[in-house]
C-alpha cells in the first residue's frame, strides 16, 4: 500500500511536472555548411546532418523528442517545431528573439519537443533570417500504437515537402533586399523534396520518384515550405482526397488539385486507379502581388509493372497563378472531422475580442540612402499599423527575468485608426507604419477570438498567418470589411477546421478562436518571408494561471544566451 502511495505521487510528480505522456525520444540534428548542385551551378547551403531536406522525425501522439541542436555551420540558428503547441515551454519553440538568442557557430542546445493532441503531419523549420530556404523537414506524429486512422489504410505513406530555390547565396537575397527596400528577388525555382524536377534547365536528373501499384491507396503528407508563395498542387488524371491538415484530422473531400500555404501541412489520399503509366505530380504558385517565378516544379509518379511508359508524363494543368477563387474556395472547405473519437472543443463564448489589421506599407527613404521601393522608399509592412522591431535579447529572457526596455505591452486591440479597410484607393496618409516591439498581454484561460483583417494599402494581398504556441478554430470568413454586428452569426461553430496557419484572403477577413491555456511567449506572424522580415510580427504574453500545471518550466539550463 505504501509503495503504491509512493509510486502514485511519483506518477503525479513527473506527469504534473514535465507533462509527458508517451515516449521520450532522442534525435541529434547537426547544423553543417555542405556544397549543393543544382540547376546549372553549385553553392554552400546550410542543411541538418548534411541531408536536404532535413531529416524526418517520426514520433507518436503525446511523445516528447529531445533533438540535440549542435551548430556547425557558419551562421546563427534557431529551429522552431512548427504547429508543435509545447505546453509550458516555450523555451523550445525557437523564434530567434522572440523565444530565444541564437544558436551560435560551435555551441548547442537541446530542444525538448512536447507534442500533445496533435495527430498527422508537422514539421520544422529554422526560425532566423531566411535560412528556413535550406533548413526544414517533416515531424510525423502518428497515432498512438493499436489506433487506427479514420481512412482507409494507406499501402505507403509519401512525404511531399514543397520549397524554394535560388540560385544566389540566400544571404545576399535577403541583404540586398533590405539595403535597397525593394521587394527581393524572385526565385528561380520550387522544389518538390528538394527536387526542381525536369522542367528546369539542368534538371533532369533532379526528380522526385513515387512508385505505386495499381488499385492501392497512398497517404501524401504535404508540407509548403515555400518562403512567399501559396502553392497550388495536382497530380495529372488523379483526383486527391484531402483527410487531414495542421495535424488534426479533416472532414474527408475530394478534390482536383489542393492549396496550400506556407507553413500549412495537408495530408490526402489518392488511389492508383489509372491506367498504369507515369503521370506529373506538379505544383506552381498562386501569387497576387510581389516578385515571383511563374514556373512549375515536378514529381513522377510511376505505376509497377510492364507497360511502355510514355517519353513525357502528363502534365496536370493547375489553376491560374492569379487564381484567388480556386485558393479561397479550397481553403474554405476544409472542416474538422470533429466525430465522437475525435471530438473538438470550439470556444463557444469569447471573453476577449481582437481585430488585427494587415498591411503592407511603406517607410520613407533617410537621407542619405537610395531606396528603390515604392515611392523611392522602403517596402515594410505591419499589424494593427506596428511594425515589427527586432529586440536584442529574447522577449520571453525578457520577460520571464523582468528586464526592462526590451518591449512594450502595448500592442492595440483594435486598429488604431479605423477607415475602410478594403478601399479602393487607400489615402498616403494611412501607408506609413509606426515602429514598435509590442505584445499584448493575455490573462491566462481567456477565450480569445482574433479577426485578421487585410488591408487595400499598396494594392492588398494574401497572408498566411501561423500561432506559435496552439491550433486555434477558424470560425469565419468572408471578403471586405469585417462586420461585429453581421459577420458572426455566419461562423461555423460546429466544425471549424482546427489550424495553426491560415490564409487570410486578400482583402478580405478570417475570424480564429483559441483558448489561451498555454502560458509563455508566443510569436504570431505572417508566413510569408518577405512579410515577416518587413515586419508582420507581434508576440502574445499569455500569463500564468493560479495551479502548477498552469505555469512555465523553468528554463533549460543550456538556453542560448546573446
Ligand atoms: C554541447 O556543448 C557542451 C559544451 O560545449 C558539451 O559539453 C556537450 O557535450 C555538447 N552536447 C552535445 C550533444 O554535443
Ligand atoms: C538580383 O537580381 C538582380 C537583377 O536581375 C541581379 O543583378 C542581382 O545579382 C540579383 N541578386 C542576387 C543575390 O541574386
Ligand atoms: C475527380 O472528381 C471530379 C469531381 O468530383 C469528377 O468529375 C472526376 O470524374 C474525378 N476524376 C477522377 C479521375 O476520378
Ligand atoms: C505561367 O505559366 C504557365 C505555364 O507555363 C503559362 O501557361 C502562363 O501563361 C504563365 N503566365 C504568365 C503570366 O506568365
Ligand atoms: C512485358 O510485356 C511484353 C509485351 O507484352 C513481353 O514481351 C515481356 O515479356 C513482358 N515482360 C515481363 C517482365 O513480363
Ligand atoms: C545615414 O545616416 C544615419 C544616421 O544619420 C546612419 O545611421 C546611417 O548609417 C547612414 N546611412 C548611410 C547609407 O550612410
Ligand atoms: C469600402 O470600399 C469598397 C471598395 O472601394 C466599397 O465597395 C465599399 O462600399 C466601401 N465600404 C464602405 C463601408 O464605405
Ligand atoms: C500609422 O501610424 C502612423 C504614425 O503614427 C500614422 O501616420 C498613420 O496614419 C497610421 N496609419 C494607420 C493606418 O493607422
Ligand atoms: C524604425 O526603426 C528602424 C530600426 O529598426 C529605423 O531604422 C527607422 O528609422 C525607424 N523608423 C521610424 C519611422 O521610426
Ligand atoms: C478554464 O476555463 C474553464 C471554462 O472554460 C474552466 O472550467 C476552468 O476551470 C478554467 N481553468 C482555470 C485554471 O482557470
Ligand atoms: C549571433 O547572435 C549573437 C547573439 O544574439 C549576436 O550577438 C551576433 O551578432 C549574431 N551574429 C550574427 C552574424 O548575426
Ligand atoms: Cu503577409
Amino acid at each position: 500500500m505504501k509503495f503504491l502511495i509512493v509510486y502514485f505521487s511519483l506518477l503525479f510528480f513527473i506527469c504534473g511536472f514535465v507533462a509527458v505522456h508517451g515516449k521520450i525520444l532522442r534525435q541529434r540534428f547537426v547544423l553543417q555548411d555542405a556544397p549543393y548542385t543544382r540547376l546549372c551551378g553549385s553553392k554552400s547551403i546550410l542543411t541538418v546532418n548534411g541531408k536536404f531536406p532535413g531529416p524526418t522525425i517520426y514520433a507518436r501522439v503525446g511523445d516528447t523528442v529531445i533533438v540535440d541542436v549542435i551548430n556547425r555551420a557558419s551562421e546563427n540558428i534557431t529551429i522552431h517545431w512548427h504547429g508543435v503547441k509545447q505546453p509550458r515551454n516555450p523555451w523550445s519553440d525557437g523564434p530567434a528573439y522572440i523565444t530565444q538568442c541564437p544558436i551560435r557557430p560551435g555551441t548547442n542546445f537541446s530542444q525538448r519537443i512536447v507534442l500533445s493532441d496533435e495527430i498527422g503531419t508537422l514539421w520544422w523549420h529554422a526560425h532566423i533570417e531566411w535560412f528556413r530556404s535550406t533548413v526544414y523537414g517533416a515531424l510525423v506524429v502518428l497515432p498512438n500504437l493499436g489506433d487506427q486512422y479514420p481512412f482507409p489504410k494507406p499501402a505507403a505513406e509519401i512525404p511531399i515537402i514543397l520549397g524554394e530555390w535560388w540560385n544566389s547565396d540566400i544571404r545576399e537575397v535577403l541583404r540586398e533586399g533590405l539595403q535597397s527596400g525593394s521587394d527581393f528577388n524572385a526565385s528561380n525555382a520550387f522544389l518538390i523534396n528538394g527536387q526542381p524536377g525536369d522542367l528546369y534547365p539542368c534538371s533532369n536528373s533532379d526528380t522526385f520518384k513515387v512508385k505505386v501499384d495499381s488499385g492501392k491507396t497512398y497517404l501524401l503528407r504535404m508540407i509548403n515550405n515555400v518562403m512567399n508563395n501559396i502553392m497550388f498542387f495536382k497530380i495529372a488524371n488523379h483526383n486527391l482526397t484531402v483527410v487531414g491538415s495542421d495535424a488534426a484530422y479533416t472532414k474527408p473531400f475530394t478534390a482536383e488539385y489542393v492549396a496550400i500555404s506556407p507553413g500549412q501541412t495537408i495530408d490526402v489520399l489518392f488511389v492508383a486507379n489509372q491506367q498504369p503509366s507515369h503521370y506529373y505530380m506538379a505544383s506552381r504558385p498562386h501569387n497576387v502581388a510581389g516578385n515571383f517565378a511563374n514556373t512549375t516544379t515536378t514529381a513522377i509518379l510511376e505505376y509497377t509493372g510492364n507497360y511502355t511508359a510514355p517519353s513525357s508524363p502528363l502534365l496536370p494543368t493547375l489553376p491560374d497563378f492569379a487564381d484567388e477563387v480556386a485558393s479561397d474556395s479550397f481553403t474554405a472547405r476544409l472542416r474538422s472531422l470533429a466525430t465522437e473519437a475525435h471530438p473538438i472543443d470550439v470556444p463557444q463564448t469569447v471573453d476577449k475580442e481582437l481585430l488585427f489589421t494587415l498591411s503592407v506599407n511603406i517607410f520613407e527613404c533617410a537621407l542619405n540612402e537610395t531606396c528603390n521601393g515604392p515611392l523611392q522608399g522602403r517596402f515594410r509592412t505591419s499589424l494593427n499599423n506596428i511594425t515589427f522591431v527586432q529586440p536584442r535579447i529574447s522577449i520571453l529572457d525578457a520577460y520571464y527575468n523582468r528586464v526592462n526596455g526590451v518591449y512594450e505591452e502595448d500592442f492595440p486591440q483594435n486598429p488604431p485608426f479605423p477607415f475602410n479597410y478594403t478601399m479602393e484607393f487607400v489615402p498616403q496618409l494611412l501607408w506609413i507604419p509606426q515602429n514598435g516591439t509590442e505584445v499584448r498581454v493575455v490573462e491566462y484561460n481567456t477565450s480569445v477570438e482574433l479577426v485578421f483583417q487585410g488591408t487595400n494599402i499598396l494594392g492588398g494581398t494574401y497572408h498566411p498567418m501561423h500561432l506559435h504556441g496552439y491550433s486555434f478554430y477558424v470560425v469565419g470568413r468572408g471578403n471586405g470589411n469585417f462586420d461585429r454586428e453581421r459577420d458572426p452569426s455566419s461562423y461555423n461553430l460546429v466544425d471549424p477546421p482546427l489550424q495553426n496557419t491560415i490564409a487570410v484572403p486578400r482583402n478580405g477577413w478570417t475570424a480564429i478562436r483559441f483558448k489561451a491555456n498555454n502560458p509563455g511567449v508566443w510569436l504570431l506572424h505572417c508566413h510569408l518571408e518577405r512579410h515577416v522580415t518587413w515586419g508582420m510580427e507581434m508576440a502574445f504574453i499569455v500569463r500564468e494561471g493560479k495551479s502548477q500545471d498552469a505555469k512555465m518550466l523553468p528554463p533549460p539550463a543550456d538556453m542560448p544566451r546573446c
